[in-house]
């Protein structure tokens, strides 16, 4: 298994259009794990392909409280929404940004797993939100995305202060 390297926002490749699995192979599978040891280690409860710079529709997540239930969507597909909700949301790849952002509250969503297999998975709060927020990547979105120019503007120097900082 590897660690991966997590794109930094405003890298211009977070903003590539995943596109669909065609066929879930073993190079699937290793992609999955590194992504999932990579979620583990950073740590975060999602991660997206889009932030390890692989611009295929895959994502792992897992928001238990243990950390022991990796849920894998390859090719997810949004088939039902409900209700609303606003919660604070960070990203791996906005690192220090924690800002509210509404979502919906319930969602229903289609996925191959990692067998290939088609399953559907119903999620509310956390889950509902990680899944769209992980969903957005593979679009080409990042949360801060929904915030104010002006707001999105201070996210971007603060990041690239900080950056200036470390180097
Ligand atoms: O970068 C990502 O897409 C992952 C992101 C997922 C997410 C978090 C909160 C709301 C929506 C989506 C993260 O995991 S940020 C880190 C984080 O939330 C966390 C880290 C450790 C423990 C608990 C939460
Ligand atoms: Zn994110």
């Amino acid at each position: 298994m590897a660690i991966l390297k997590i794109l930094q926002y405003p890298d211009e490749r977070l903003h590539t259009v995943a596109k669909s699995v065609q066929t879930v192979t073993d190079d699937t599978r290793k992609l999955v794990r590194d992504m999932a040891e990579t979620m583990y280690a950073a740590p975060g409860i999602g991660l997206a392909a889009t932030q390890v710079d692989v611009h295929e529709r895959i994502i792992v997540l897992d928001t238990s409280e243990m950390h022991d239930q990796l849920t894998v969507l390859i090719n997810p597909e949004l088939i039902a929404s409900s209700g609303e909700c606003e919660r604070e949301e960070g990203c791996l790849s906005v690192p220090g940004i924690y800002e509210h952002v509404r979502r919906a509250e319930r969602i229903t969503v289609r996925a191959l797993n990692e067998q290939g297999e088609m399953f559907t998975l119903e999620a509310e709060d956390l889950l509902a939100v990680c899944i769209q927020h992980e969903m957005d990547h593979l679009l080409g979105k990042v949360f801060v995305e929904y915030l104010s120019p002006l707001k999105q503007s201070r996210i971007r120097s603060k990041l690239k202060k900080r950056r200036r900082e470390i180097l």
